[in-house]
């Protein structure tokens, strides 16, 4: 199955930002995809939710140093 989130997040300033954040969220298993934008300083993630929760994926983000917050 699959769940889509949106996220929040803040403190990107830079397509480095928003490339590191995008390849961590693409490295949790249970992630399906996962992009980053930083014009809207939000990002889309298709996850599994057998596998993860959201709050996981948010505590991923904040782990790159970033605040993140659900959207949706
Ligand atoms: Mo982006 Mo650099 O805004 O430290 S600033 S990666």
């Amino acid at each position: 199955s699959t769940q889509l989130c949106r996220i929040g997040i803040n403190g990107m300033t830079c397509t480095t930002c928003s490339t590191t954040v995008e390849k961590a969220l693409q490295a949790i298993p249970g992630v399906q995809n996962a992009r980053v934008a930083l014009a809207t300083e939000a990002a889309e993630v298709h996850y599994d939710p057998k596998i993860l929760n959201y709050n996981q994926i948010l505590a991923a983000i904040e782990d790159t140093g970033y605040e993140a917050t659900l959207i949706s």
